[in-house]
């Protein structure tokens, strides 16, 4: 996965749909930890009717709001999806704790009321075949079934979304490449 201008683009989602894909992909349960100001991970990917774990590790409150947004942002105006509040970790305690099933494919967009920086997605998808790109850009599958893939990808930031792609899996690897059409912001490191 590649930017506008080349370079790697981490924690896009790609996703691939078999023309056979089998088995459904399997809920679970995962953990999205709110600490200094961000959402750990970033990118967070899930089946439908997984649970998501929030928990928040700052000293201070979050006020943790999530949005179905198709291309990523969401009217700021409009009600939320869901709305949990988690206090700030005591000394010595832990702070807040809540959990949310999500069961509608697609993004969510992740934000806090009382921090307006604070951003995060999670993504829903009804394909098992679905993993985020690495610091590399690279999203890498095993086990695809051959045939016909319908190749899709998703980022935050790509609002217009790109064209699926068409791809032919057989015994031997196949390799793609995928060029963003925007320059996503860096990440703070
Ligand atoms: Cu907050």
């Amino acid at each position: 996965m590649l930017d506008k201008e080349g370079r790697a683009v981490p924690d896009a989602v790609v996703v691939l749909y078999p023309a056979s894909p089998g088995a459904p992909p399997v809920a679970s349960k995962v953990t999205i930890g709110q600490q200094r100001m961000r959402f750990l991970p970033p990118v967070t990917v899930v089946a439908p009717g997984s649970t998501l774990h929030f928990t928040n590790l700052d000293r201070w409150d979050h006020h943790i709001r999530g949005t179905t947004a198709a291309l990523g942002f969401a009217d700021p105006r409009a009600g939320a999806d869901f709305e949990l509040r988690l206090a700030g970790a005591e000394a010595g305690a832990s702070g807040g704790e809540a959990e949310v099933t999500v069961d509608k494919p697609g993004p969510i967009l992740l934000g806090c009321h009382l921090h307006s920086s604070m951003r995060g997605h999670v993504f829903v998808s009804d394909s098992a075949w679905t993993v985020k790109t690495d610091d590399d850009g690279i999203a890498r599958f095993g086990a695809v079934p051959e045939g016909a893939v319908q190749l899709r990808v998703w980022h935050p930031e790509q609002l217009v979304e790109l064209p699926r792609r068409n791809l032919q899996v057989g015994a031997a690897p196949v390799l793609d490449s995928v060029q963003l059409s925007v320059v996503p912001r860096r990440k703070r490191s």
